[in-house]
């Protein structure tokens, strides 16, 4: 006999059958059109996905910029990350900012460690802004893509508040923004002028993304960035700035190049806003920071 491998079961093979007929597990949508998982709590088994993920022994890589006074959030979502992002994955933390001295050397539980990137401080914080897809882009081409399996590339003015696992890997994905997921799509703060090459006609798009939490497969993430920068580079050349920077040039992309994967407001909420009851929990969210003092 020289047959395949045997079949090989995930570690537990006893979980709760799953119903084709039994009425929804969340009142939020549970599939795009285009055949996405929206993955919010209840439409997963945690422990069964630990079982299938744990031994592909992966690396998360996850990228945040803190420059100028935003290196203030870096102890509080490391901290909040060590608790709750990928537990028991290897995980790199790549932070950039202007001022390594000011990034606190929070402690890191095993097979997790922290890089410390200097990046140049520009004048306007706009500037900053639109060279965090060239600057992640750039990350991944250098070392990022040897060092991790996934990637996920997020604000640093969040706490993690609840488990952020393997659920939300898959090879690009997107996550709803908080403020947007109830709102029709004539009113999404796209970029609507044609010349910019964020534009996003009437009767265009699908969900309105934030530009705080986007990920996948670290070679996508790497076209991702890379088209987003290109965007944001035709539209500097035109003199033009988009409504919401990068956020309006990854929306942009996201209409033509679809995330596999899309993570609920769960996983990118906002602490000013009432936590509805359609979310069953709050993962990853916005602090409420004092935002004039910061910028200014
Ligand atoms: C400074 C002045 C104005 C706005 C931002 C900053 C600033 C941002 C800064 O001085 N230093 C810094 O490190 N940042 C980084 O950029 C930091 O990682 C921060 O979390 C991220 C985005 O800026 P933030 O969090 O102040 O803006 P949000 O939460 O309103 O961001 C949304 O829109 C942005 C577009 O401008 C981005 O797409 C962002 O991803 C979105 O969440
Ligand atoms: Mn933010």
């Amino acid at each position: 006999y020289q047959g395949e491998k045997p079949f090989r079961p995930v570690a537990r093979s006893q979980y709760p059958q799953p119903k084709l007929l039994e009425q929804r597990p969340t009142e939020l949508l549970t599939l795009t059109p285009w055949l996405a998982p929206i993955v919010s709590e209840g439409t997963f088994d945690p422990e069964l996905l630990q079982d299938m993920y744990q031994p592909l022994n992966l690396t998360i890589g996850v990228t945040a910029f803190a420059v100028g006074r935003y290196t203030g959030f870096v102890r509080h979502f490391l901290e909040s990350a060590e608790r709750f992002f990928m537990h028991g994955y290897r995980v790199c933390y790549y932070v950039f900012t202007d001022d390594p001295a000011a990034i606190p050397r929070v402690p890191l539980g095993a097979g997790r460690q922290l890089s410390v990137i200097p990046v140049q401080k520009h004048a306007r914080w706009e500037e900053v802004s639109t060279r965090r897809m060239e600057t992640i882009s750039q990350h991944i081409a250098r070392r990022a893509h040897r060092e991790v399996d996934y990637l996920f590339c997020l604000d640093v003015d969040m706490v993690f508040r609840n488990p952020w696992g393997p659920e939300t890997l898959g090879d690009l994905v997107a996550a709803i923004h908080p403020g947007y997921y109830a709102v029709p799509r004539r009113l999404f703060p796209y970029e609507r002028r044609p010349v910019s090459a964020a534009f996003v006609a009437d009767g265009e798009g699908d969900f309105y993304y934030g530009g705080a939490v986007f990920g996948g497969r670290v070679a996508r993430v790497y076209e991702f960035a890379r088209g987003c920068h290109m965007g944001i580079l035709a539209d500097k050349a035109n003199g033009v700035m988009a409504a919401w920077q990068e956020e309006s040039h990854l929306n942009r992309r996201f209409i033509s190049h679809k995330p596999s994967k899309v993570l609920s407001p769960e996983y990118l909420w906002d602490d000013r806003k009432p936590q509805p009851p359609s979310l069953k929990l709050i993962r990853f969210s916005t602090l409420d920071k004092d935002t004039a003092w910061l910028r200014s």
